[in-house]
């Protein structure tokens, strides 16, 4: 490549600029979903583009005659999500080129477009034993008030042979913050389970403790005899040791969710019961699907599932399908607004953030009118059956 002279570097960079600003400024389209259960957007929110460019270049022509990208950002997914100081605020994962996630925040004054990385990422705090990959951070206000960030935290699996060299132990990293700048760690989460992922608190203490959404399972991939999303107590967040923890939403055969499933976000108290976001995966011959569905809890009793529709909520769509890891949907964090909107920020095929949004009203209406799954292919027909003979006269 033949040297650039000075004018045309500044140009360059100058142009850089100039088009991420267009980039990350442009307005978003809503595209009502035709269940009328929520509305999707054109553009995702946020991706590996969106990430500061000076995060990415070296601006100093001297050391990048060529004007060159040195740090390379390969994907943004998987945001927990918090409404603060009036701004939609998202903790990413950021995923490197070099295969690594780590955490950073962006804002947005309307939670549906214009979202902007703040400065830095997070330099997150270590415990005694160094993190090697981290990701996919649950943001919780808890009634403690602190701010608590959830996330899963690899590091090698000290048993797996040598020729094995992904295999993992993942567990929940915790942090905590009073205003999402400074950041203290606490112990990870303390468990019976061999492995730990999709872990949120929830936001209110239940008896004088604080609850905790766990999902453990034998294995780093394979769930083996766990799996489903459990719910223990722990009684000190600074001694983070999980107590009785029960499965409150096993997987369960022939469903959406017959491999695997997860807690998304923190749950939504309503008037009518605790409102759940999760995840559940199947297998076909394609590889696994992730996809979304919702269930309700007690309010009084916060291990007993009120209402759980069959099937998913939300599946990937057109382009939504491709990515790093294709066909899932992912979501761990969304914004229960004070006019009951509802921001569902969600990640397709490990790649992207979208949002997607809903009124509470809508989702406990979904949670409650749509009926449970029956297991069988008969029973999926008679519910047609039924909605059929409700209809008649009226089509
Ligand atoms: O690749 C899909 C998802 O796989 C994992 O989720 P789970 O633990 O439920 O299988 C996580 O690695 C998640 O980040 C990822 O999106």
């Amino acid at each position: 490549m033949s040297k650039l002279k000075e004018q045309s570097k500044n140009e360059i960079i100058q142009k850089l600029f100039d088009e991420h600003k267009e980039f990350i400024q442009r307005k978003n389209i809503a595209i009502p979903h035709p269940s009328r259960l929520f509305t999707k957007y054109k553009y995702p929110i946020v991706t590996a583009a969106h990430t500061p460019l000076h995060w990415r270049f070296d601006l100093n022509t001297d050391t990048n005659p060529n004007v060159l990208e040195r740090i390379g950002v390969n994907a943004t997914f998987n945001a927990g999500a918090i409404k603060w100081n009036n701004k939609y605020i998202l903790a990413l994962r950021v995923e490197g080129k070099d295969r690594k996630s780590f955490f950073a925040l962006a804002q947005s004054p309307n939670g549906i477009d214009n979202f902007e990385f703040w400065d830095k990422p997070i330099l997150l705090p270590q415990t005694n034993d160094p993190d090697v990959n981290v990701y996919d951070m649950r943001l919780t206000l808890h009634e403690d008030g602190f701010i608590y960030g959830i996330f899963c935290t690899e590091r090698k699996d000290p048993n797996a042979p040598e020729s094995d060299t992904s295999s993992a132990i993942a567990n929940a990293g915790i942090i905590r913050s009073k205003d999402l700048i400074n950041w203290e760690r606490l112990p990870d989460l303390i468990s019976d389970s061999n492995q730990q992922r999709n872990v949120t608190l929830h936001p209110e203490f239940v008896c004088g403790k604080y609850a905790i959404y766990t999902r453990p399972q034998d294995g780093f991939i394979e769930t083996g005899a766990g799996g489903g999303i459990g719910l223990g107590y722990v009684d000190d967040m600074k001694h983070p040791k999980v107590m009785n923890e029960v499965i409150i939403n096993p997987k369960e055969y022939h469903t959406v969710y017959e491999l695997k499933n997860g807690q998304g976000p923190s749950p939504i108290k309503t008037k009518e019961g605790w409102l759940h976001l999760a995840h559940g995966v199947r297998n076909t011959a394609a590889g696994l699907r992730y996809v979304l569905y919702l269930f309700m809890t007690d309010l009084n009793d916060v291990s007993k599932v009120i209402h759980q529709p069959a099937g998913y909520f939300m599946a990937p769509d057109d382009q939504e399908i491709i990515g790093d890891v294709g066909n899932v949907l992912f979501a761990n964090g969304w914004i229960n607004d004070e006019n009951g909107n509802v921001f569902i920020y969600y990640a397709s095929s490990d790649t992207r953030m979208h949002v997607a949004t809903s009124k509470i009203e809508i989702l406990i209406d979904y949670c409650k009118n749509t009926p449970e799954d029956k297991l069988t292919s008969r029973g999926s027909v008679e519910l047609i059956y039924d909605l059929i003979e409700k209809n008649k006269g009226k089509y």
